[in-house]
């Protein structure tokens, strides 16, 4: 069943192109790496039953030189991800805005690689910590590779790629005691804020659940900088990219992703596994927003500043196609390790801007490779390798596989005809567009980048109350464990100029005073010799005060299908009520997984014998969207006794959960909240007790798809 979900993804041309690379050891002799069949892979050769071991075992020697080599050095930033296969599908013909073949024609299907990466934890943190998410894609094209290497926010946290270094080295670990793990809440990383206001916006970003995403397949995937589209004409359009998943965006809660980091490290690395084993295929639109040349300074923000989003309102996303993932690597190092994604890597028809930041991503990324993957020929590596032809002068450098053949190796040549040549740019040739350029050298911020708040403030008015209180628990918890007051203080001077409410609560909740009149930002950012008033940040009137797509509970995408329910279950539980919310989830494509006491089987009160999924020891809430009590008054009877089925509901609850039980609920009478709760308000807090066998599954449905439920007041208060 597996291996034909694996294959329904072969059908496409980089599928096939690695096809020549796959190794199966199937019916297969054990050999050295020269082919050498092995007789004995247990014991060392040695001086007698009890000598020392001998050098001249070449079968060791070359089993632990290659165990010795295994790992290569983690990518700086972004080192955890995960990838998958899949395939871009054009809507619509861009010819009129770009010359760029995969986008010509509707119906094509263009192979794609994607990873998703956290950016600051080591390769062995853990997937669901605080942090911006990556979302990068090779596309294959006929024409060459494109990457669009992009993050799960629209804004960066500065605007020149000069200062990437000190935002990295501040927000990994401290170099003294390399502490804390995958974590920005530290006094490094608020100390550089503190000091950098254009990190504003993007800090706004990062302290809402937009960081903590319920699953890889939930979350919105930008391009950042402004590109340009180049047609067959050479006439450039700005264009901004998206990618927007079918199933909406959808965040954890702050106290249930610090509980997963724990129960499972591998929360979004299994949900994106599982779901394409299952044939639940993740999607996402690719959306474009375009801006004619002549609009280039229309707006009250300079669209090559990457600290700065284009509000939708202002120039709407454009849906033009869909990539599907359908299928996952077969070696998570060959695949996913090795995959290198550089944004310079374009192909004829896309082309930079001049975003400061872009610029300098274009140096640094084919630098990394040749450190991490060891030398310049890493394109050979299959996953990097194009379907499109490559032919060059390029030879040598370590692990070259290429036999290239004939006398010559330069260009111009005549004794190789000529080959291979450059082509011309109707036949395909890369000419890069043509903008004049006519200035003098110099190193400063241009006056168009020095609003650092107005979008900051944007963003916050476009959030609902719920995620406005996470933002404000988010700073809160952050620069809680800052301990240098001064760095808490000068944090919520800069949040004074984003919202005075926000500040005033974080203040609140930090213990530190309040400053009655906002405090001038403070902007270290600039030259020495520069006069401060030409660099001091400006706050310039927005077109718009709120725009809808920036929150995420605004635009809720309701769906049932890949959620998973926990049935807390124990022995005698009752076969009728078991099945038929089972069969009514299973057939709206929920996982349901069995929660009982202990692991192995249980007896349902009808006999029959049912495989539990996990125990109380190995699982927990967080990691469910949903749970339910099927009846049985002897399994009530036991799970009420214990105190983990309890925590298990009441957490549940806490986080906003949608729970169901039949026969009234029994169980949930011994829990914190049941009390507590009037019993006519039940439904509308997700809390589904009354039903029979139809109207039962049908109310739990019609709540899971609500995701969570926001009006529980006080759920916090919950002690779980
Ligand atoms: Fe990256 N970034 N980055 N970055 N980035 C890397 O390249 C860099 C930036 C992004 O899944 C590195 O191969 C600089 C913005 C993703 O393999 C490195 C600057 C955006 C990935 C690098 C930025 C990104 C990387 C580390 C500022 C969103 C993971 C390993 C000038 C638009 C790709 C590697 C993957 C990885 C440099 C800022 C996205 C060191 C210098 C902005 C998704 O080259």
């Amino acid at each position: 069943m597996k291996d034909e979900k694996k294959k329904s993804g072969t059908n496409n041309d980089k599928l096939k192109d690695l096809e020549k690379n796959r190794k199966d050891g199937k019916d297969e002799f054990l050999t050295t790496n020269q082919g050498v069949k092995i007789n004995d892979n247990q014991n060392t050769l040695s001086a007698g039953e009890r000598g020392p071991s001998l050098l001249e075992d070449f079968i060791f020697r070359e089993k632990m030189t290659h165990f010795d080599h295994e790992r290569i050095p983690e990518r700086i930033v972004h080192p955890r991800g995960s990838g998958a296969h899949g395939y871009l599908e054009v809507y619509e013909s861009m010819r009129d805005v770009t010359k760029a073949g995969f986008l010509q024609d509707p119906g094509k299907k263009t192979p794609v690689f994607a990873r998703f990466s956290t950016v600051v934890g080591f390769r062995g943190s853990s997937d669901v910590v605080r942090d911006v998410r990556g979302f990068a894609v090779k596309f294959y094209t006929e024409e060459g590779n494109y990457d669009l290497v992009g993050n799960n926010m629209p804004v960066f946290f500065i605007q020149d790629a000069m200062k990437f270094p000190d935002l990295v080295h501040s927000i990994k670990p401290e170099q003294d005691n390399e502490m804390p793990q995958a974590s920005a809440a530290h006094d490094t990383f608020w100390d550089f804020a503190s000091l950098m206001p254009e990190s504003m916006h993007t800090l706004l970003w990062v302290t809402s659940d937009r960081a903590i995403p319920r699953s890889l397949r939930m979350m919105e995937g930008f391009g950042v900088h402004t590109f340009r589209f180049i047609n067959e004409e050479g006439k450039s359009t700005f264009v901004k990219f998206h990618w927007k998943p079918k199933l909406g965006v959808h965040g954890l809660l702050w106290d249930e992703a610090q509980k997963i980091s724990g129960k499972n490290p591998d929360f979004h690395r299994q949900d994106l596994w599982e779901a394409i084993e299952n044939g639940n295929y993740p999607e996402w639109e690719l959306g474009v927003q375009l801006i004619p040349e002549e609009d280039e300074h229309k707006y009250e923000f300079d669209i090559l500043d990457p600290t700065k989003l284009i509000p939708e309102e202002l120039v709407p996303v454009q849906l033009i196609g869909k990539m599907v993932l359908n299928r996952n690597p077969d070696n998570f190092f060959a695949e996913t390790e090795q995959v290198a994604f550089h944004p310079g890597h374009v192909v004829p028809g896309i082309d930079f801007s001049n975003d400061p930041l872009l610029q300098g991503r274009l140096f640094s990324y084919t630098d990394t490779q040749l450190i991490r993957l060891g030398g310049p020929n890493f394109h050979e590596i299959p996953i990097n390798r194009p379907i499109a032809k490559s032919h060059n002068n390029q030879r040598g450098g370590h692990m070259r596989q290429e036999i290239n053949v004939g006398k010559t190796n330069y260009h111009p040549n005549s004794l190789g005809g000529g080959c291979p040549f450059q082509a011309k740019m109707k036949e395909g040739g890369f000419v890069s567009h043509h903008e004049k350029i006519d200035a003098n050298k110099i190193r400063t911020r241009s006056q168009s980048f020095l609003d650092f708040f107005s979008q900051a403030t944007l963003f916050y008015n476009s959030q609902t109350e719920v995620e406005k209180k996470h933002i404000v628990d988010a700073f809160s918890f952050e620069l809680g464990k800052v301990k240098m007051v001064e760095i808490r203080e000068r944090m919520v001077g800069l949040l004074t100029q984003v919202d005075q409410d926000l500040a005033k609560q974080v203040a609140e909740n930090l213990g530190v005073e309040y400053p009655r009149e906002p405090e001038k930002p403070i902007n270290k950012g600039i030259p020495a010799d520069a006069g401060p008033e030409e660099f001091e940040p400006k706050h310039v009137e927005q077109t718009i005060k709120s725009s809808l797509p920036l929150s995420m509970l605004n635009n809720l995408v309701e769906f049932v299908a890949s959620r998973t329910v926990a049935f807390l279950c124990a022995d005698e539980v009752e076969d009728d009520s078991l099945n038929s919310m089972k069969k009514a989830l299973e057939k709206e494509g929920a996982t349901v997984k069995i929660v009982a006491p202990k692991t192995g089987m249980l007896k349902t009160s009808g006999g029959e014998n049912v495989k539990i999924d996990d125990s109380f020891l190995t699982t927990t809430s967080v990691v469910f969207d949903a749970v339910y009590v099927p009846g049985g008054d002897q399994s009530i009877s036991k799970l009420k006794n214990d105190g983990d089925a309890i925590h298990f509901l009441n957490e549940a609850y806490k986080h906003c959960k949608p729970i169901g039980a039949a026969e009234n609920g029994a169980l949930l009478e011994s829990t914190y909240f049941y009390n507590r709760l009037p019993k006519d308000q039940f439904s509308k807090k997700g809390v589904i007790l009354n039903g029979d066998k139809e109207s039962l599954p049908k109310d739990f449905i019609s709540a899971i798809k609500k995701h969570r439920f926001w009006n529980r007041e006080k759920a916090e208060n919950i002690p779980a």
